[in-house]
């Protein structure tokens, strides 16, 4: 079942979009904002929110990036697997990736020849979650599962995941 994070944090009542950017430091190409624009829409397709990317950083609601080890918040990052990633609740917007992990954007994560690939766009529905409020589902299922084994793409929100969501939403 899913769970909110104490307090059931979320984003004010009567918030129609949220915007997201990526830091400016960084040149991710088309294809990896591509699989951020698709995890974004697993969750406007069940809220009455819309995601839009804007190059305002600065004034972002949800703010994106990809670092290494101590970047700087008190949760550094480990190199490869342990933490993949992870996200602040609302409304906050913090959401940063691991750059040591071998992302897989394109193509079949499940038939990488890495062990140690990791599906950008199954990260991301997950984080996106924890960035509107939910927590861990005690569901295997669910999206908001807290475990995901490596080479696993799971992108399809559950209904557990939807429930959660619209309680919020
Ligand atoms: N990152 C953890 C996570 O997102 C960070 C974390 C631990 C966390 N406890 C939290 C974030 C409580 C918010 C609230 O769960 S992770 C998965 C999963 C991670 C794990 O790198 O371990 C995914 C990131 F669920 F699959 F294991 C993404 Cl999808
Ligand atoms: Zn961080
Ligand atoms: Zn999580």
């Amino acid at each position: 079942h899913y769970t909110f994070f104490a307090g059931n944090p979320r984003w004010p009542a009567g918030t129609e979009t949220l915007t997201y950017a990526f830091d400016p430091n960084e040149n991710l190409d088309d294809s990896t904002k591509q699989v951020f624009a698709n995890a974004f829409d697993k969750w406007s397709t069940v809220t009455t929110i819309q995601f839009n990317e804007t190059t305002s950083y600065d004034t972002a609601d949800i703010k994106i990036g990809f670092y290494s080890g101590d970047h700087g918040d008190g949760e550094p990052f480990d190199g490869v697997l342990g933490t993949l990633a992870h996200a602040f609740s609302p409304t906050d917007g913090r959401f940063h990736l691991d750059k040591a992990e071998d992302w897989v954007v394109s193509g079949d994560v499940t038939e990488s020849s890495l062990s140690n690939a990791v599906d950008l766009e199954s990260v991301a529905v997950h984080e996106i979650g924890h960035l509107l409020g939910l927590g861990h589902s005690s569901i295997e299922e669910a999206i908001m599962y807290p475990t995901i084994s490596s080479r696993t793409r799971k992108i399809e929100l559950q209904e557990d995941d939807i429930d959660g969501i619209q309680k919020l939403y």
